[in-house]
């Protein structure tokens, strides 16, 4: 058995747990013997999170294209391994047996090779939910190209600070895509960035639409050109344990988004002991993450993952609300899919809607639900828990980040306690802390804190892409020998987690991370603007929504009229979903003495709550904040 490290009972858990803390080289260990290594690892783990240096399996070498594909060949080559449903219910799916997604990911690592792809290259992937995505990914990491999927819903501009960051040689794309009702005219964007992006070569389109693009000699090229004489067979590339796997970048709470790099060794290790314990994972399993893959879940627990165990992984080209609000369950009943994983930005999107829009779906296939991106509030958890699971599926709330890697803190299902709202308790092998502000740990239950990790685990970030500095300072630096998550949490009288939310300057829209100095950053390039202020408040929908606060140089008549130029720009420098929800026009920002903007004031206004705005005299001029609260949206 290739996962016969999965946890079947609590008391099972509590031994794993107390093995991994008691011993946690000798537990990876243990698990990553189950994986098919060219080479085995001469030393598990060395690491010191000064530096920081992390490293997991030294000596050891694998491709782990070969342990998602190669290794099934033989017991699941028939096996579904990939389902694809398209945006338009009335377009056929399509479905890729382990066989057939080997051979294609051959092919496409073929083409990539032939198009001058070597290993260490990194290629940016800005492509929509179509196969030809996943297959892009496992041919990068077939031929050890490092891979940085850039979410298709990025702007030219976006796009192009990620391309420069990784020094990309190639970019893979499509003609357009699909989203709901509308059609979005990819190469065109990929067009605009590259304007700006010296060091790329090639670009490869895969069609999609058949739409007539713009081709540029001698850099562009159709994928199903290139595909015509290959062969369905590559070699894999040996890899070291160490080796970059993927660059995926996130913001943080400066205007640059980082590049977070993951390794080869130890994230596989990671990806498939977290996708089969807390899922409970079986073979006969239909799995659905309704993530996309140019952000780290659909990395994870899209594909490798789900790959890695031998598992069939459904992949969906459209949105929750097309053509009607059915849609997903639709596509649970259409395919008999047993385990569901999405975000609660979704279900609450979901229950804004009719609730015959999920009754008259059976539902009956569901066995376990997954939540993540950001907290589960316990209205959306029980909507999710009562009319989706029909009160007989766990429901796993699952806490983690682009950085982690992999799942850190979850119920597993069926096997761990759940509670509405809870993260619950870390997985084997990973030690979270609360701790105060001074750095120290609080050991007690009932309290609140920063939450930590304090020590490495094998699918945790290794640096931030050509500066390693920034990985020290963003997550190492803040509190001595932990590496810091960003986000607050209780830990409750019995031990189980609730995660808050970001301490940082982060925002955490819908599931997506944004920092507010990158909006501010964004939204100051628009002509009319002197200065900007950008906080997150509660939204019903998206959790958190994005107010701006911003200074003009002149005010036109129609204010509307200004705040729709600064969402253009937004959407330019970032893309639509970075939109603000609300912009509010003033004349200055309260700010210290020493010109810092005191953003806790305006959060609370952003929240409506301005009863209790705290001591304001050390401000440079009190007189601003009545002003904005008078004109609070
Ligand atoms: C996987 C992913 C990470 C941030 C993280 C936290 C929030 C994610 C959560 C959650 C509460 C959960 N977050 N899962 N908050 N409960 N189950 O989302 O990665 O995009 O890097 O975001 O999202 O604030 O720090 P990423």
């Amino acid at each position: 058995m290739d996962n016969n490290f999965q946890i079947k009972t609590f008391e099972e858990y509590q031994q794993a747990y107390q093995q991994s803390v008691d011993n946690p080289e000798a537990f990876w260990e243990s698990i990553a013997d189950t994986f098919t290594w060219r080479k085995k690892w001469d030393k598990t783990l060395e690491w010191n999170f000064e530096e920081p240096s992390i490293k997991w399996f030294q000596g050891g070498k694998l491709n782990i294209t070969e342990n998602c594909l190669d290794r099934h060949l033989k017991t699941r080559g028939n096996k579904l391994a990939i389902i694809w449903e398209p945006n338009d219910p009335k377009e056929r799916y399509i479905r890729f047996t382990y066989k057939e997604v080997y051979e294609r990911v051959c092919q496409f690592a073929n083409v990539l090779k032939k198009n001058g792809v070597q290993k260490g290259d990194r290629v940016c992937i800005y492509m929509p939910m179509i196969p030809e995505l996943a297959f892009a990914v496992l041919a990068c990491a077939r031929i050890g190209a490092v891979h940085s999927v850039i979410f298709a819903g990025f702007s030219a501009s976006a796009m192009a600070d990620r391309i420069n960051d990784a020094g990309a040689k190639m970019i893979l794309t499509s003609d357009g895509l699909n989203r709901g009702s509308k059609q979005i005219p990819v190469k065109r964007v990929v067009d605009e960035a590259l304007e700006h992006c010296p060091s790329v070569e090639k670009v490869i389109v895969v069609e999609r639409l058949g739409w007539a693009v713009n081709m540029v000699e001698g850099r562009d090229v159709w994928y199903h050109d290139e595909v015509k004489d290959v062969s369905k067979e590559c070699p894999a590339e040996e890899m070291d344990a160490e080796d970059m796997l993927f660059i995926l970048y996130t913001s943080g709470s400066t205007g640059k988004p980082k590049g977070v790099v993951h390794t080869c060794g130890g994230y596989m290790v990671s990806a498939q002991y977290t996708f089969s314990n807390v899922f409970q994972y079986q073979e006969s399993d239909i799995y659905w993450c309704t993530a996309d893959v140019g952000w780290v879940t659909g990395h994870t627990y899209l594909l490798y993952g789900p790959l890695l165990s031998g598992a069939t992984t459904l992949m969906f080209e459209g949105v929750p609300t097309y053509p009607d609000m059915g849609r997903f369950w639709q596509v649970v009943d259409k395919f008999g899919v047993t385990i569901f994983y999405t975000a609660p930005t979704a279900i609450r999107a979901l229950m804004a809607g009719d609730i015959d829009d999920v009754l008259s779906y059976s539902l009956d296939s569901l066995k376990v639900l997954g939540s993540v991106g950001e907290p589960i509030n316990e209205e959306a958890w029980h909507w999710y828990h009562t009319h989706v699971g029909k009160e007989r599926c766990p429901l796993v709330d699952t806490w983690w980040q682009t950085e982690t890697g992999g799942i850190m803190i979850s119920t597993l299902a069926g096997v761990t306690p759940m509670k509405p709202a809870h993260a619950t308790l870390p997985l084997p092998g990973i030690q979270p802390i609360l701790v105060n502000s001074d750095g120290s740990e609080i050991t007690e239950n009932e309290v609140e804190g920063h939450l930590c990790i304090k020590f490495p685990w094998p699918g945790m970030i290794r640096t931030t892409y050509g500066d390693h500095e920034r990985a020290r300072l963003s997550y190492f630096s803040t509190y001595k020998n932990l590496y810091f998550t960003g986000d607050g949490a209780k830990r409750d009288k019995d031990g189980l987690y609730r995660i808050i939310g970001r301490v940082d300057d982060v925002i955490n829209v819908s599931g997506h991370r944004f920092g507010t100095a990158e909006i501010e950053e964004a939204i100051n390039h628009n002509e009319h603007v002197i200065e900007s202020a950008v906080v997150g408040y509660p939204h019903d929908v998206k959790g958190q929504g994005i107010y701006a606060f911003v200074i003009c140089k002149d005010i036109p008549e129609r204010e509307d009229w200004l705040r729709a130029e600064i969402i253009e720009t937004v959407v330019e420098k970032i893309g639509k979903i970075a939109k603000p929800d609300k912009i509010q026009i003033v004349s200055g920002l309260p700010k210290t003495r020493s010109g810092k903007i005191m953003r806790r004031i305006l959060r609370k206004i952003a929240e409506g709550d301005t009863s209790n705005l705290g001591d304001t005299s050390t401000l440079l001029d009190p007189d601003v904040v009545d002003e904005i609260k008078e004109g609070a949206l």
